[in-house]
C-alpha cells in the first residue's frame, strides 16, 4: 500500500520558538519531569473510531473527510489497509498507544461467526503492525451501541437474547485484547440506561448489568488476561439516562454488586461536562476511591449542550488533569488516551496531525506546569495548613476514633465557642495557579 500521509514526516520535537505546525513545542518525549520522561508519564494512545473511522457526518448533513487511503467500503482488505494508514500515523505522530472498538477495525458480517472472523482477519495486520513500530494498545472495547439489535441497551435489554449476544461479542473483544497483548479493557455503557421509566424496570436492568459485569470478570481470569478492567462513566447521549453517569455513581453501583476491585475508571472530560462536573472533580472523586485507571481527553463546547469531543486545547484543563494524575502517583496500566474528533470542517488528512500535536503539547505544558506548581509547595502546603486542626487536639482524636458525641460535647461545653476559622483564600490561590500558566 502506498504512504497514507505521503507528505508528511516524523513529527520533531522543536520547542516552544519553533512556528512549524507539524512539530512540538513541548512535548519532548524523552524529557525527564518528576523523574520520568514525558512519554512515560503521558502514555498518549490514538482512537481508531474518531481518526480513522470518523466520515464527519452530522444530524444535518453527509460526511466530509478525504481519506485518501480508505475506499470506504465495508471490505475487510480495506479495513486491513486502513491499519497500515493509522500505524503510519500513529508512527509519525510519537503515538505509543492507540485503543479501537471490535467494529471499528472489522466490519460486522451478517452472522456473529461471520463478525469474528473479519475480526481475526485484521487482528492478524493489527498485531504485525504492533509487532513493526512498537505500538501498543492501551485498550480494547466492543461496541454495543450502534447495532439497531442494542437499541434498549445490552446487558440492560429487555431482551435476554440481546443480553447474549452482547455477552458473545464482548467474550470475543476481550480474545482479542488479550491476544494483543491490551493494557485495559472498557466498557463504556452507550445505551445502558433509559429512554423512559414508564417502560423500564431499573431494578432488573441493574441487577442484569452486574451479572454481564460478573460474568466478563470470570472469563477474563480464565482466559489469564492480566489487562485493567475500566467502566466509562456517561451521564446521557444517546440515552436520556446512563446508568454508569458518574464517577461517583459508578463506583456506588461497583461496591453495591462487589466489583470494585476488578474495576477502576476511565475518565472522560466531556462526560464529566454532561454530568455537571468538572474533570477535575470526577478524577478526585474516583482517586479518593483509589479507582482511576485512565482519561480519555478531551473537552466540550460551553455553549454546546452535547458531547463535541474536541481536542484538549486549555491549559488550565490539562493543569489541572495532571496535578490529579501527580499527585496519585501517575497512570500505571492508563493513559491519556484522545476520545476526540476534529471538526467536520476540518477535513483534510493533516488536520488529525494539527489536532493530536495540539492536544499532545497542551497536556505536556499540563504535566510541566503541575509539576512546577508541585515543586513550589505553596499550594500542597496551603492545603496541609488548612487542614492542621486535625493533626493534633481534638481533631487528631475524632480521625482516630477516639472521640464520640460525648467527649465532643464536653470539649465544646469547656471551650465555649469553636476557634475562629480562617480564609479559604481562593482567590489567592487562583491567582498563585497563574503565576504557573
Ligand atoms: C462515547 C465514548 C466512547 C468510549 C468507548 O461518548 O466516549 O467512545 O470511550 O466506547
Ligand atoms: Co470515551
Amino acid at each position: 500500500m502506498a504512504a497514507a500521509f505521503p507528505k508528511i514526516s516524523q513529527i520533531p520535537f522543536e520547542g516552544p520558538g519553533s512556528k512549524n505546525p507539524l512539530a512540538f513545542k513541548h512535548y519532548n518525549a524523552s524529557e525527564i519531569v518528576e523523574g520520568k520522561t514525558m512519554k512515560d508519564h503521558l502514555r498518549f494512545s490514538v482512537v481508531y473510531w474518531h481518526t480513522f473511522r470518523n466520515r464527519m457526518a452530522d444530524p444535518f448533513g453527509a460526511g466530509t473527510a478525504i481519506r485518501p487511503w480508505d475506499d470506504g467500503s465495508d471490505s475487510v482488505k480495506n479495513a486491513q489497509n486502513r491499519v497500515k494508514a493509522a500505524f503510519e500515523f500513529m508512527q509519525k505522530l510519537g503515538a505509543p498507544y492507540y485503543a479501537f472498538h471490535d467494529r471499528d477495525v472489522a466490519p460486522e458480517g451478517q452472522s456473529l461467526k461471520e463478525s469474528n472472523r473479519n475480526l481475526d482477519a485484521v487482528v492478524k495486520v493489527l498485531k504485525s503492525e504492533q509487532k513493526r513500530t512498537g505500538i501498543k494498545l492501551l485498550w480494547g472495547t466492543a461496541c454495543l451501541f450502534a447495532n439497531p439489535r442494542y437499541c434498549h441497551g445490552a446487558a440492560t435489554s429487555c431482551n435476554a437474547d440481546v443480553f447474549a449476544y452482547g455477552a458473545a461479542q464482548v467474550k470475543k473483544a476481550i480474545e482479542v485484547t488479550h491476544e494483543l497483548g491490551g493494557e485495559g479493557y472498557v466498557f463504556w455503557g452507550g445505551r445502558e440506561g433509559y429512554s423512559t421509566l414508564y417502560n423500564t424496570d431499573m431494578k432488573r436492568e441493574l441487577e442484569h448489568l452486574a451479572k454481564f459485569l460478573h460474568m466478563a470478570v470470570d472469563y477474563k481470569k480464565s482466559i489469564g488476561f492480566k489487562g485493567q478492567f475500566y467502566i466509562e462513566p456517561k451521564p446521557k447521549e444517546p440515552t436520556k439516562h446512563q446508568y454508569d453517569s458518574d464517577s461517583a455513581a459508578c463506583l456506588n453501583f461497583l461496591r453495591e454488586f462487589d466489583l470494585l476491585n476488578d474495576f477502576k475508571l476511565n475518565i472522560e472530560t466531556n462526560h464529566a461536562t454532561l454530568a455537571g462536573h468538572t474533570m477535575q472533580h470526577e478524577l478526585e472523586v474516583a482517586i479518593a476511591a483509589n479507582a482511576l485507571g485512565s482519561i480519555d481527553a478531551n473537552t466540550g463546547d460551553e455553549l454546546i449542550g452535547w458531547d463535541t469531543d474536541q481536542f484538549p486545547t486549555s491549559v488550565y484543563l490539562t493543569a489541572q488533569v495532571m496535578l490529579s494524575i501527580l499527585k496519585m502517583g501517575g497512570f500505571t496500566t492508563g493513559g491519556v488516551n484522545f476520545d476526540a474528533k476534529v471538526r467536520r470542517e476540518s477535513f483534510e488528512p493533516i488536520d488529525l496531525f494539527h489536532a493530536h500535536i495540539g492536544g499532545m503539547d497542551t497536556f505536556a505544558r499540563g504535566l510541566k506546569i503541575a509539576a512546577a506548581i508541585r515543586k513550589d509547595g505553596r499550594l500542597a502546603g496551603f492545603v496541609k495548613d488548612r487542614y492542621s486542626s486535625w493533626d493534633a487536639g481534638i481533631g487528631a482524636q475524632i480521625e482516630q476514633g477516639k472521640a464520640g458525641f460525648k467527649e465532643l460535647e464536653a470539649y465544646i461545653l469547656k471551650q465555649g465557642e469553636a476557634a475562629a476559622n480562617t480564609s479559604g483564600r481562593q482567590e489567592y490561590l487562583e491567582n498563585l495557579i497563574n503565576e504557573f500558566i
